[in-house]
């Protein structure tokens, strides 16, 4: 026991999935040490606090340097007095260290005090943050994306992610079948349609069809695949709408959308689909339009805020009190802290919205986010179907929950 008090931080540069640079923190005290590599993104919500100095890694890491001597012989287990002290040394929305490099410490730390208490960073994180606000532990359902559009993939789908999600009795077997979708649309794709394809940065199909088409596709094969595994697939979109919400309106390849249109639409095509989840829909500050679809699709889907939140806890309550969603994404390098994520989590819980725990578009092979869906209770974590830095976190849960059952 005992031995969190922080003698050393070390930052490095990496490469992150795409080849872009992002940054590893190890938090260090005597005997022990946690290790955060921190993912970068591709469609960055406006409200998200600054990945880097200007978006250079080396600055971010250099003016660290600078200012890290403050965190020296504070106890890593005293997670708000760090995050508090990275909000001091970081600058205005970490525009000074950057929220890859306070992201890094804040989740450096925790490993750290986990380590030092012996145990597994989820449990530390439910017993001493989410445990006493009655959130309980959950295995969430993998959320994976198998067909890419928007700025992931540059075609003509406008829609950012069409996710599935296979729901059977174990995540390990949700995690494969989700893989058999993704191998099968594949096959469909070369074999019968005989177009060529290749994969998006997140490893999902990418085809010339247009959004409809693609959907329609993607509902076919959880059918079929669902069908010979004697399970339901479940379907569901991130539509990233700011990234083609363009003059007042939604661009399609093949439409254009008024801000109630694209209510009407969107409610529209989730109900035809039976999809689960609907991840921003609207532009990231259409708290309103956010809140029609919900009025209308909220009973049968989750309406889940990703740019219009940013894990922002400000943010989040000007959700609430719009009632504009019933779920809220949860990525840490969008708001810096652990403390600010885990207050987000909180008030999620409070106001009865689920919590989707989510990899980047450009990741690493860390696999906190793992954990961190576990201690925050999360119904699914979005973490892609295929690639090495995906499957890292699959197969952390997966490993959670052998522990889990058998306690
Ligand atoms: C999203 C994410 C992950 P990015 O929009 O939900 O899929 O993408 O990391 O590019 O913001
Ligand atoms: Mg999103």
């Amino acid at each position: 026991m005992g031995d969190s008090t922080i003698k050393d931080i070390k930052t490095r540069k990496i490469l992150d999935s795409r080849c872009g640079f992002t940054v590893e923190v190890t938090v260090s005290s005597e005997r022990f040490s946690g290790t955060a590599m921190v993912a970068n993104s591709t469609s960055t919500g406006s409200h998200e606090v600054f990945a880097f100095p200007g978006g250079d890694a080396d600055n971010g890491i250099a003016n660290f340097e600078t200012v890290k001597n403050e965190l020296i012989g504070v106890d890593a287990r005293n997670q708000s007095d760090i995050d508090s002290i990275l909000h001091k040394i970081g600058g205005e929305r970490f525009g000074f260290i950057g929220g890859n490099v306070s992201t890094g410490v804040s989740v450096a730390s925790a490993k750290l005090a986990a380590k030092s208490e012996g145990i597994e960073l989820y449990e530390y994180l439910f017993s001493n943050y989410t445990k006493n606000v009655g959130i309980k532990k959950r295995i969430p359902r993998p959320l994976g994306n198998l067909m890419g559009g928007g700025v992931h993939s540059n075609n003509r789908m406008s829609i950012q992610e069409i996710l599935i999600s296979a729901d059977s009795d174990s995540f390990m077997n949700n995690a494969y079948i989700n893989g058999q979708a993704h191998k099968s649309l594949g096959e469909y794709l070369s074999k019968v349609l005989r177009i060529s394809t290749g994969v998006n940065i997140e490893g999902a199909w990418v085809t010339g069809l247009k959004d409809r088409e693609n959907l329609e596709l993607a509902s076919k094969i959880c059918r079929e695949v669902g069908e010979k595994f004697g399970i339901r697939i479940d379907l569901g979109a991130d539509f990233a709408a700011s990234e083609f919400y363009k003059d007042g309106f939604y661009v399609y390849a093949d439409a254009r959308f008024s801000s109630s249109e694209h209510v009407e639409f969107v409610s529209k095509l989730s109900a035809d689909l039976g999809m689960v989840c609907v991840e921003d829909p609207m532009h990231e500050d259409d708290f309103q339009g956010f809140a029609e679809i919900t009025k209308r699709i909220g009973s049968m889907s989750l309406v889940v805020g990703d740019d219009i939140y940013t894990t922002n806890p400000d943010r989040v309550r000007e959700g609430i009190n719009n009632k504009s969603t019933n779920a809220v994404l949860i990525k840490v390098n969008q708001i810096g802290t652990l403390s600010d994520t885990i207050k987000v989590v909180k008030s999620a819980h409070e106001n009865g919205m689920e919590t989707v725990v989510s990899h980047r578009s450009r990741e690493t092979v860390d696999s906190f986010i793992a954990h961190l869906a576990v201690a925050f209770g999360s119904k699914f974590i979005k973490t892609g179907i295929v690639g090495g830095e995906r499957v890292s976190k699959l197969n952390e849960i997966s490993r959670i929950e052998l522990l889990e059952n058998a306690v």
